[in-house]
């Protein structure tokens, strides 16, 4: 018996015990008379479901009895993926579960492969925060998630005639057994209404009921909680309505209701602006915020310490409105004074920004805003009124000492003068009074003019009548602490983003560079390499304790080592070759380099610039004598990743992928030298197959405007070579590992600016590069018209203008891709720099980030069961 069982605070188990109770759920939780392998998951998954709740139990009887300090995490996306296998092995069951199902006749690998994912989350934001919850869980830390129960995720994608299609995400149609409803935590919500001076009444108003999700940490007892938020009817049916007959309107209550957490808005990194997210967001903002306020009441006599006990992570401006709310709770629900309400506001809440795109920059209109929350529309005001008051001081001495700055310049330029011109002494006099007067008037503007900077609501700038509200602003002035997510984007948060609040309030900003779960995206995802590791060390330390994969390093240096890690890699890519069979039809050869790009598709993150390369490749290959092809590194480009469906441009980008594809892989003189993969519906899921499978990745956005990135750390733990740009947490991985371990090409961020204004013309661009937009334009992969804009966006002055500069990187990209070709010839430097990456990459587990954030910023402490 697995003595971790029991200290998991699971019941101990063995694998008959298990078999029982699998058998139990089937018998009489599902009634089901057959052990197909969605019955055997289900079935499964509802046992392991008990002992996450007896752990769960435990846990928040402790914390309730020990009342810590807590974090919870606000997310508009959790992007949780499958749950099954990481429950098994976090409570130490996997042998158990394994053996069980086995038993019964089952397999854990088919078993597993049934579980659907929990899409509800876009991209890097969303994971993040998943990866988190397990972090969190594992420290110890009491810490709770908060977000939307979303009946819909994130989109499936499928390809059709070549194209992308969006089908709905029916993830809960075959029941969810990883959540446990909630209905007597239930909270009110409104929405809409009137405001009589400060008192506001809305018209709409739903129910927020709580689902809690289990978060099993690894190798603890501590078991926290994702507490999801449904929307209902504060009463199923207008009685009124249905006594009258209009049935429609009986029911309009429950339609509308329903609305609020049916679907996860599709964007990633962009903002849509619908009066819809908005109430999203307020909705599992306001219900969060009750929550907690309702348990702190359950300990303590009023609010005044509500921050000693809670920290609140806005994370990104999606549960911004958190500022209003949390202000109006204190002030109108619970009678606080204004200036205490603030005080606590400002002292529980917490920025995380995860974007430098404008686009995705979080700005309500006034009015949207006014409508749906008018109580929350007039706090802003009043919040942004003080806020603008208590800065004025700061801004009028910044104005005067710029001014001062001008005159003396200016003095100096007129001394120059007058020494040129004495005689015109008595003019110059009468112009100075006049000038002095002129500047008093002046400075007064001045410091208006310069205010509008610091300023929450501010003039839309491409529409002058509307007023919009600046989220991030919000954020930044109601929070004790902002951070980014990477070194340098923290720095360009500081530089680009909020210059005018870092001058204020420098020691408020932050760095927080991201991290992934090592059990997730190693251990779990690739137990292969993870048994080696774990052989090599002499134990699986590692998992909860990332610093010792630094131990690995000497076994690089052993080449039997080598042959057996390369062996773990050569199995992974068998798995990955018979994917893409099953789902694409195409034949991969293994002995190629696997070659991957997978992320959301987006101009920024260049998926077109790795998509022309691969064109120039295919081009000289097809130019080459039968001698010379002997010498290419075969390679095959896997392609993934999904476009928002009102991306216009990332639709495009994905399906010149699929049509490259199609071309290069039927051309028989190309044969295995190069193939290319667009796989469909990339998630957490597909995820877990490829990263193992990767030898290079590609993170090649265009420096300055990648976040971090968390799928690099993933790539690097398991042993990929990274191709990419001086961005996001690039950095930070050539650090650790060495750059020269590294395929960095590329313009500097603090170069991007000059570059945009500086244009060649394109024709004087490398040659390869207008090659490649050649071919495509000559139709050599279909489609000719249908990619022109696309073409257009990055070779035309007029459309686009090569937003993202991949012109200006095309040349130092070859560059690099034949510096990888060359190391890739020789496979024991390859292997032997593929193990350094595994074993110089352990600081980017999200253990060591929230440790951080714990410490530096939350100010939680770990409370663990004895
Ligand atoms: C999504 C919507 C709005 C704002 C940001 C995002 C987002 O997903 N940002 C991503 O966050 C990740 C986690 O911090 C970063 O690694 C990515 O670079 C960033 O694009």
């Amino acid at each position: 018996m697995n003595k971790q069982a029991t200290s998991n605070g699971a019941a101990a188990a063995d694998a008959a015990a298990v078999a029982a109770d699998i058998e139990a759920q089937r018998r009489y939780r599902l009634a089901a008379k057959s052990s197909d392998p969605q019955t055997m998951y289900q079935a499964a998954a509802w046992s392991v479901h008990n002992k996450l709740v007896d752990a769960f139990d435990k846990t928040q009887e402790y914390w309730k009895e020990k009342d810590p300090k807590h974090v919870y995490y606000l997310s508009a996306e959790f992007l949780m993926g499958r749950t099954l296998t990481n429950a098994v092995h976090n409570l130490g069951l996997e042998g158990e579960y394994a053996e069980a199902l086995k038993n019964l006749g089952a397999d854990m690998e088919t078993v597993r492969s049934q579980e659907l994912d929990a899409a509800l989350g876009n991209g890097g934001l969303g994971r993040l925060a998943a990866c988190f919850l397990d972090s969190m869980a594992t420290l110890d830390l009491p810490g709770w998630g908060y977000g939307i129960r979303y009946r819909y995720g994130m989109f499936k994608q499928a390809v059709k005639d070549g194209l992308q299609v969006e089908l709905p995400d029916y993830w809960l149609d075959a029941g969810n057994p990883w959540e446990i409803r909630r209905p007597e935590t239930q909270f009110k919500v409104g929405f809409y209404g009137s405001l009589d001076g400060d008192k506001w009444t809305p018209s709409e108003e739903v129910v927020a009921e709580a689902y809690d999700v289990p978060i099993p940490g690894y190798k603890t007892k501590t078991c926290s909680t994702l507490r999801l938020w449904d929307a209902l009817p504060s009463s199923e049916l207008d009685l009124a309505a249905f006594n009258a007959g209009d049935y429609v309107k009986a029911v309009e209550l429950k339609r509308k209701a329903d609305e609020i957490t049916a679907v996860l808005y599709p964007n990633d990194a962009t903002e849509e602006g619908k009066e819809l997210r908005l109430k999203q967001q307020f909705f599992f903002v306001s219900a969060s915020l009750q929550d907690t306020i309702a348990r702190y009441l359950e300990k303590h006599s009023d609010l005044s310490g509500l921050a000693e006990k809670a920290t609140f992570q806005m994370n990104d401006t999606h549960p911004t409105i958190a500022v209003a709310e949390l202000m109006r709770l204190l002030i109108d629900v619970h009678g606080m004074d204004s200036n205490a309400a603030w005080g606590v506001t400002t002292k529980a809440l917490a920025y995380t920004n995860h974007t430098v795109m404008p686009e995705a920059l979080e700005k309500w209109p006034v009015r949207v805003i006014g409508k749906l929350l008018p109580r929350h529309m007039q706090l802003i005001e009043q919040i942004n009124t003080q806020w603008l008051a208590s800065i004025k001081d700061h801004v009028s001495a910044k104005v005067a000492k710029e001014q001062a700055a001008k005159k003396a310049e200016a003095a100096a330029a007129a001394v120059k003068v007058a020494a040129a011109a004495a005689s015109a002494a008595e003019g110059k006099e009468a112009a100075a009074e006049e000038a002095k007067a002129g500047e008093e008037v002046e400075e007064v503007d001045l410091v208006a003019e310069a205010l509008k900077a610091y300023s929450i609501v501010q003039e839309n700038q491409w529409n002058k009548d509307e007023m919009l509200v600046n989220m991030a602003y919000l954020a930044v002035v109601g929070s004790f602490a902002v951070n980014g997510v990477a070194a340098i984007h923290s720095e360009i948060i500081k530089t680009d983003i909020f210059p005018h609040f870092v001058e204020l309030f420098p020691q408020r900003f932050q760095n927080k560079t991201n991290g992934v779960t090592l059990r997730r995206w190693l251990a779990y995802c690739n137990p292969e390499l993870s048994a080696l590791i774990t052989e090599a060390l002499g134990t699986d330390a590692w998992v909860k304790d990332a610093t010792l994969l630094a131990k690995l390093k000497p076994f690089a240096e052993n080449a039997e080592f080598r042959k057996r890690w390369r062996a773990v890699k050569q199995a992974k890519k068998a798995e990955l070759a018979a994917h893409i069979k099953d789902v694409t039809g195409y034949e991969v050869s293994t002995n190629s380099m696997f070659d991957i790009h997978v992320k959301r598709i987006h101009e920024y993150k260049r998926q077109f610039m790795n998509a022309l390369s691969i064109i120039h490749r295919y081009s000289e290959i097809k130019a080459m004598s039968p001698e010379e092809r002997k010498k290419v590194v075969p390679r095959v480009c896997v392609f993934g990743g999904k476009a928002a469906s009102a991306y216009y441009m990332a639709k495009k980008i994905v399906a010149l992928v699929l049509s490259i594809a199609e071309t290069i892989n039927n051309d028989k003189e190309v044969g295995d030298l190069l193939k290319v993969v667009f796989l469909p519906n990339y998630n957490v899921t597909e995820a877990e197959l490829i990263i193992p499978a990767a030898e290079l990745s590609q993170h090649i956005s265009t420096a300055g405007t990648e976040a971090s990135g968390t799928s690099n750390m993933k790539f690097a733990l398991n042993g990929s070579f990274i191709i990419g740009t001086l961005d996001g947490a690039n950095i930070e991985i050539g650090e650790n590992t060495g750059f020269e371990n590294l395929f960095i090409f590329g313009i500097k961020a603090e170069e991007i600016n000059r570059l945009r204004e500086e244009r060649k013309d394109f024709k004087d661009y490398d040659p390869r590069f207008i090659a490649a937009l050649d071919l495509i334009k000559s139709g050599a992969f279909g489609r000719p018209d249908y990619f022109d804009d696309l073409v257009a966006s990055i070779s035309d002055m007029n459309r686009g203008n090569d937003w993202f500069l991949l012109a200006n990187d095309f040349a130092s990209y070859m560059d690099a891709q034949a510096e990888v070709d060359a190391l890739y010839s020789d496979q024991e430097e390859w292997t032997r720099r593929s193990i350094i990456y595994t074993a110089s990459n352990g600081f980017f587990s999200s253990d060591r980030t929230i440790d951080q954030y714990a410490r530096e910023i939350w100010n939680v402490q770990p409370c663990a069961q004895p």
